[in-house]
């Protein structure tokens, strides 16, 4: 068939049936997601979500069908994610220009449910922050990637096979209107295939204000053993250091690319559109691609590593967080902004290019604004917060800044294992048994007799250390000593 028979096939009312043409990716892979989704609707059917017993919002099939022009051969393959853009630009990246009314900065972004459309939010799964899982929930969500990443029944696995719908997307799924609706559709494919493997996980999402308000973001628990693995270069720590399609990240040292809270409240706040709003968002989620750097950094890669899905569901709860201002306000997120005639790409008849469709409807870029998504399927859990009255954060791997009131990601420290009673036992036996061979903890340092410092850790039992500290039964780690563990005062007392 010639490009130009595909072009008018394509065109035609029945394009669906004609999808391995028209569409970039293997019809094998748009079969498994297909039955994803209709899995999906069998089980909504089953246990109606809706309150109001309403049926889900869907989108009639379309009798007059726009191609979209998918041959986007101007770009580059391997185009990265530009850093900044000047359209509809509302905030900068630098924080020290922010206006003194975003004063509301200590509040969660994210509300439990939806409060606005007449369903309860309670009924709805909710998408946690990473930092926030229990360690039995963050293990099943990596074993389930895993899981994707093994099987095979989809090649060349299920795992590459979804992230290879996000290649040649960088024109009709990015740079417009239709980003967060096509991310939207995508995220929620990405959920399934993880349910496939455990219907009890749901995508995380990684809030990176919490890093941003680190002193030193690179840091972070987050790229330790028990989180993603190593922050630099090939990634061979961690739940995914083992996969055979490496992981590459290089992440900055300059903070200016990571979101700060203060930049999405004023977002949130202040855009005068949902237009303005998706725009400026999108520039916003361009920051965290480019600091994590690597597979990151590459709009065709960028899927490849995990953390893709999780930094774009937190995007997506900002986007909800927008919408649900909308309907405060008496306006319908529903409608699809308005788009320059000549950004084809991002018409609102457009079919969400490589994507599969729902419940037998192709999906639209239109499609991607209704409210049926986070009415029937999922919902964002509270941002983790605190305050000086109640300095928790709901998570061993967050701590509360109280003079701020905000809370902030521990750093690599926080994934070695942990001293506990028993242990300083053993410091004091090996002490006194000087001529002692086997020594389980070493003291590398001691400050006050009072206050005194545990320099070091090993557990023999820990499965992993942090950063790829994997080191043999009985080597000694040092601890920088700035973030030296200090033993209280009621573990001292058992000397
Ligand atoms: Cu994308």
């Amino acid at each position: 068939m010639t490009d130009e028979q595909i072009s008018t096939t394509c065109m035609l009312e029945f394009l669906w049936l004609n999808r391995q043409i028209c569409d970039k990716v293997s019809p094998q892979t748009f079969d498994w997601l297909e039955s994803l989704v209709q899995n999906t609707q069998q089980r909504s059917r089953l246990t109606p979500v809706h309150a109001s017993g309403q049926s889900i919002t869907r989108s009639e099939p379309h009798t007059t069908m726009m191609f979209q022009t998918q041959t986007s051969t101007s770009t580059p393959l391997s185009a990265a994610f530009s850093t900044m853009s000047t359209k509809g630009q509302l905030v900068t990246s630098n924080t020290t220009s922010q206006p003194k009314s975003s004063t509301a900065t200590s509040q969660p972004l994210f509300s439990s449910g939806r409060s606005q459309s007449g369903a309860t939010g309670s009924q709805l799964r909710q998408r946690k922050e990473y930092r926030m899982l229990t360690d039995q929930e963050r293990e099943d969500y990596h074993q389930a990637i895993n899981d994707l990443k093994r099987d095979t029944s989809v090649p060349p696995n299920k795992y590459d096979a979804l992230a290879e719908h996000h290649q040649q997307t960088s024109t009709t799924a990015h740079g417009g209107a239709a980003f967060v609706g096509w991310h939207r559709y995508y995220l929620f494919l990405y959920e399934l295939a993880l349910q496939e493997k455990n219907q009890n996980v749901m995508l995380p999402y990684w809030d990176s204000t919490l890093d941003s308000a680190m002193d030193t973001p690179t840091d972070t628990v987050i790229f330790t053993d028990k989180f993603l693995g190593n922050a630099y270069g090939t990634v061979t720590s961690g739940p995914f250091g083992d996969w055979e399609r490496k992981i590459q990240r290089s992440l900055h040292t300059e903070t200016s690319n990571l979101i700060t809270k203060n930049e999405l409240n004023l977002l949130i706040n202040f855009s005068n559109d949902q237009r303005e709003f998706v725009s400026t968002l999108e520039m916003h989620h361009n920051g965290p691609h480019n600091w994590i750097g690597g597979t990151m950094r590459d709009v065709d890669e960028a899927p490849f590593d995990p953390i893709f899905y999780m930094h774009h569901a937190f995007i997506d709860c900002i986007w909800e967080r927008y919408r649900d201002r909308e309907k405060q306000n008496g306006q319908n997120p529903e409608i699809y902004p308005s788009v320059s005639s000549n950004n084809l790409e991002h018409q609102s008849t457009n079919f969400m290019v490589n994507l599969p469709p729902f419940n037998n409807v192709r999906l639209t870029n239109a499609d991607g604004y209704k409210n049926f998504w986070t009415e029937d399927y999922y919902s964002c859990a509270p941002q983790p917060s605190c305050s000086a009255q109640n300095p928790e954060c709901g998570s061993k791997w967050l701590e509360c800044d109280i003079f701020t009131e905000r809370c902030v990601s521990k750093g690599s420290e926080a994934a070695l294992p942990r001293v506990t009673s028993s242990d300083v036992f053993l410091v004091k036996n090996t002490r006194d048994q000087t001529t002692s061979t086997t020594q389980a903890f070493s003291v590398l340092s001691t400050t006050q007799a009072n206050s005194p410092t545990l320099s070091t850790t090993k557990s023999t039992s820990e499965p992993q250390g942090a950063s790829g500290n994997n080191q043999a039964s009985g080597t000694v780690i040092s601890l920088p000593q700035r973030k030296s563990r200090k033993i209280t005062a009621e573990e001292f007392s058992l000397h």
